[in-house]
């Protein structure tokens, strides 16, 4: 006889009396400028375009049974929105801010609002370079952070999303 489901099922388990759970679904955002991903700066941020980005975020999703909403935008008032918006609907978030990493305070206190796990994400090693970008609003807030890993650090922050996802 099929078990009982239990908190601690994973995603995608067809274990159980009552099927599969169905999927969550986690928000990958990007902020200003990273819409302009693989067409200049090649040496800072690589030559994937946002729509590889894309691409392999929803491919790191699925391996770990997760649904992708992928949204960028160059506006503060609208990644605010997403963010509240995110809440009550997502299992977490995946947030490359870009440059409002290091002047908005209105994205740091709609991250602490929505009582979601916030992943912080930077392609480049933003320690490594300008004075201006070793300072982050979000850093303090955000339940965990991946710097410097390229595109890469989309792919890990997705994986520490589904692991905290199975822990809680
Ligand atoms: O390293 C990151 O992921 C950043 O969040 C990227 C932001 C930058 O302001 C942060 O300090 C660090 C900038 C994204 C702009 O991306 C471009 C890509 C190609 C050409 C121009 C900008």
């Amino acid at each position: 006889m099929a078990a009982l489901r239990t908190l601690h099922c994973p995603p995608g388990c067809d274990v159980c009396l009552y099927g599969p759970m169905s999927e969550q679904t986690i928000l990958i955002l990007n902020g200003p400028n990273l819409n302009l991903l693989g067409t200049r700066e090649p040496a800072v941020y690589g030559h994937e375009t946002l729509a590889d980005v894309e691409a392999l975020c929803r491919e790191e999703a699925a391996r770990h049974g997760l649904e992708v909403e992928f949204l960028q935008s160059n506006h503060e008032g609208t990644l605010v929105d997403a963010l509240h918006a995110a809440r009550g609907t997502h299992a977490g978030v995946v947030f490359n801010p870009g440059a409002y990493t290091h002047t908005s305070i209105a994205l740091a206190d709609a991250v602490s609002g929505i009582e979601l796990p916030v992943i912080e994400v930077h392609i480049s090693n933003v320690h490594a370079r300008e004075a201006f970008r070793h300072h982050s609003f979000i850093s303090p807030v955000a339940r965990s952070i991946v710097i410097g890993a390229g595109t890469n650090g989309y792919r890990l922050g997705i994986a520490q999303l589904a692991h905290l996802l199975t822990e809680e």
